[in-house]
């Protein structure tokens, strides 16, 4: 298996399954005397963690990570950074039932047509739990681009099932709730869709958003480096991730064009449908960027599949599944964005000084 790297300058290789002995990471190009602390690091982690509520995945992880190498006196050396965290709590006796049958709307069907390999263990490389170490690098590339550049990074859980969650925003709410939605007001409405869907064994999909604010003008390599194609790389790249969305995203296909563009006046612009991106570079406004996330595809739920030999069979997957992946995806889309931003940051020094 190839590409497991993002980044250019600032690069992120990971490693390790969800049932493995452990799962880690490679971050190449960090620059030298930044304070890493690991107390930060596992602060991003805890907020992605499993268990933390009833509606979400209940496999009992630690996450503590290790910083293996590249940090000399509490800061990064300018050497590979490798982290690591142990999986602790797998439970691979879930997954004997579907050990040779495939998931409909899972990716171990297109593993096997691939690979011809069926790990099928916890999904194996598939699974979300290699999001811990996009978190991981993504709290050490958040601490740069705030020491930096002040760039702040805030995401939230824009709408579950069909509920918005985004209709108030209050920014404090957010990592108040179980959730991430700035609303508290719909958080009751939450918990009451989520404990009938969990009881129903079914799951449902979800929008997250992000927004990063103080992002200087001028970050984004044209034509084929451009900042939101970036960006959408590597959302796209996050488990269950099924579309993405720049600024005005979609509603700028009803859009007309005095109302889509950002009038600019000496003090800024009037609006930000374009998301804080124009031609592939950033524009000094605020980045906005949402994930849709399709529902989890592991149900009890009986369905129709077939096994590796192509007989129709039924499908029911056990184990401790997240009914709705969206509800701990708000710090994974975070990081992602913060990835994004410290390697083209990188490159924006690389070539304009
Ligand atoms: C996952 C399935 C579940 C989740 C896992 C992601 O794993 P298991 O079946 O082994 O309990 O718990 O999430 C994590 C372990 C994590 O840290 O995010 C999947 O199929 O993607």
């Amino acid at each position: 298996m190839s590409d497991n790297t993002i980044g250019r300058l600032f690069r992120i290789t990971t490693f390790g399954e969800s049932h493995g002995p452990a799962i880690g990471c490679v971050i190449d190009g960090c620059p030298p005397g930044l304070g890493i602390d690991v107390a930060e690091i596992q602060r991003e982690l805890s907020r992605r963690a499993t268990g933390k509520s009833r509606h979400t995945s209940q496999r009992k992880e630690q996450d503590e990570v290790q910083i293996l190498s590249g940090v000399f006196d509490g800061c990064s050396t300018g050497t590979p950074i490798a982290l690591l965290i142990k999986n602790t709590d797998a439970r691979s006796g879930d997954y004997a039932e579907i050990a040779k049958k495939f998931r409909p709307g899972h990716a171990d069907f297109t593993y096997w047509k691939k690979y011809g390999i069926r790990d099928h263990l916890g999904g194996g490389r598939s699974s979300a739990r290699e999001t811990t170490m996009r978190v991981a690098a993504g709290a050490i590339a958040r601490k740069y681009l705030r020491e930096m550049f002040q760039i702040e990074i805030t995401g939230w859980l824009a709408q579950l099932g069909p509920i918005r969650t985004d209709q108030v925003m209050d920014l404090e709410a957010i990592d108040q709730n179980p959730f991430f939605a700035p609303d508290a007001s719909v958080v009751e409405q939450l918990e009451e869709h989520m404990d009938r869907l969990r009881k129903s064994g079914n799951s449902c999909g979800a929008r997250v958003s992000v927004m990063a604010s103080n992002v200087p003008a001028g970050l984004g390599e044209p034509v084929y480096g451009k900042l939101d194609a970036d960006l959408a790389s590597a959302m796209m790249g996050i488990n269950a991730a099924k579309a993405v969305e720049i600024g005005a995203g979609f509603r700028c296909v009803d859009q007309l064009g005095t109302e889509h563009r950002d009038e600019i006046t000496p003090t800024g612009f009037l609006s930000n449908h374009a998301g804080g991106v124009l031609g592939g570079i950033s524009s000094g406004q605020d980045v906005l960027v949402s994930v849709a996330f399709k529902p989890t595809s592991s149900l009890r739920i009986p369905c129709r599949s077939i096994d590796i030999a192509g007989n129709e069979v039924e499908v029911v997957t056990k184990g401790r599944h997240d009914p709705c992946v969206g509800i701990r995806a708000t710090p994974i889309v975070e990081a992602m964005l913060a990835l994004v931003l410290m390697d083209h940051v990188l490159r924006q020094r690389a070539q304009n000084g």
